[in-house]
């Protein structure tokens, strides 16, 4: 088993509002650059699609738009990283995790100090239609009206102390723009450590 080379391989986290693109974003990276991406929306999406138990919980949690226990989140993201990792892995893009100060705080404990942090900022009303958007051609459940309002809040309530505990670390990107003039920033917040 190859070890997660923390001094050697970056540890990227994109971070953001709900829907401002965190996920569209780290696909791009991870196409133009092979970094790892680990989104933990969508891990925990995988984990519903199994069904039993767990999947049950999980749905009535994200689709009341609340967050997952962090003991689960991280232990689902570690694992993945470990089953992820390679000899030639360049760098692991952390998508939607951590959301609040105790997770980030959790991660870096037990995994890895951060080594960037991307932060994508919109107006609500811009996240607010995306999601709707969203809702409405792909049909996912957690952008439903409830869920949408509730993720809102509670990005509102954790993003300040968020910001606050890595103010070195954190580079803020207009997500606003089109896709691509978002990626554009992305890169160039990224070239440091990429090139
Ligand atoms: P996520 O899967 O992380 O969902 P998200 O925040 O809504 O999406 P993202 O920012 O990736 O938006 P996307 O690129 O798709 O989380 C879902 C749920 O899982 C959470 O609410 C929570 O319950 C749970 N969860 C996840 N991580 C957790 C954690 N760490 N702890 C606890 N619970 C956790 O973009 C959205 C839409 O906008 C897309 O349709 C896209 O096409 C469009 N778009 C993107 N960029 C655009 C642009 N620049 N212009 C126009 N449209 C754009």
């Amino acid at each position: 088993k190859v070890p997660i080379n923390t001094d050697k391989t970056p540890i990227v986290w994109i971070l953001g509002g709900p829907g401002s693109g965190k996920g569209t974003q780290s696909a791009k990276v991870v196409d133009k650059y092979g970094y790892t991406h680990l989104s933990t929306g969508d891990l925990l999406r995988a984990e519903m699609d199994k069904g039993g138990e767990m999947a049950k919980t999980l749905s009535t949690i994200i689709n009341r738009g609340e967050l997952v226990p962090t003991e689960h989140v991280l232990s689902l993201l570690k694992s993945e990283m470990h089953a992820k990792v390679t000899a030639g892995t360049k760098g692991f893009l952390v998508d939607g995790y951590p959301r609040e100060k105790a997770q980030g705080i959790a991660f870096e404990k037990d995994v890895a100090p951060a080594t960037a942090i991307l932060y994508f900022e919109a107006t609500d009303d811009t996240l607010v239609k995306r999601m709707r958007y969203r809702g409405a051609t792909t049909g996912r459940s957690d952008d439903n009206e409830f869920a949408i309002q509730q993720r809102l809040k509670s990005h509102h309530e954790t993003k300040q102390a968020l910001l606050d505990e890595y103010p070195s670390k954190i580079t803020k990107i207009d997500a606003e723009f089109s896709v691509d003039a978002v990626f554009a920033d992305v890169e160039k917040a990224l070239l440091p450590i990429i090139a």
